[in-house]
């Protein structure tokens, strides 16, 4: 029997981040929490490219563009969805994380929901703090992990009788 854990080392490896302007005092916490995880783990700055899209909407297709590229091993996608403020939440949060499901099985590239579904501000808030608490920071963390185990698996499968 086999068994594959995803290691928390980052490598050669390049990431990407796709963030949401939507509540931007909440969201640039996430990036930070983000860039912190992956600094953490001996990521350089120079391996990290981040792009912003307006809101957590739009971050599916960008994540897509990213991931199809081949560039990276692992997107991390970060925003904020507060229910008080729209009468369409479950629109902006259903699509945005059945999107971004999606992008990541028709890739095959790790694309993690790091977006914040709450009931108020305040929940938000809570979410975006320092490191344990800081949603960006865990995304970032599972995006190192989930690369490594597929990084795991390709190496298993390239040896492996056709
Ligand atoms: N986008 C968010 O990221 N969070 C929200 O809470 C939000 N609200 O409240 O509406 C939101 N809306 C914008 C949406 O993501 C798109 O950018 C917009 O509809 C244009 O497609």
């Amino acid at each position: 029997m086999a068994e594959y854990r995803g290691a928390l080392r980052t490598g050669d490896k390049r990431f990407a981040i796709v963030v949401a302007r939507f509540n931007e005092f909440i969201t640039e916490r996430l990036l930070a929490g983000a860039r912190e995880a992956f600094r953490d783990h001996n990521l350089p700055d120079e391996a990290i490219d981040v792009a912003r899209v307006p809101g957590s909407f739009e971050l599916p297709l960008i994540a897509q563009k990213l991931a199809s590229s081949g560039d990276y091993a692992a997107i991390v996608c970060l925003g904020a969805v507060i229910r008080g403020e729209t009468a369409h939440f479950e629109y902006v949060a259903g699509q945005a994380a059945a999107g971004i499901a999606a992008v990541s099985r028709e890739t095959g590239v790790p694309v993690l929901f790091g977006v914040l579904t709450t009931d108020t501000t305040e929940q938000a808030v809570e979410r975006a703090g320092a490191k344990g608490d800081n949603k960006g920071y865990a995304a970032a963390c599972d995006a190192i992990e989930m690369a490594s185990l597929i990084e795991q698996l390709d190496a298993r499968h390239a040896g492996a009788p056709p």
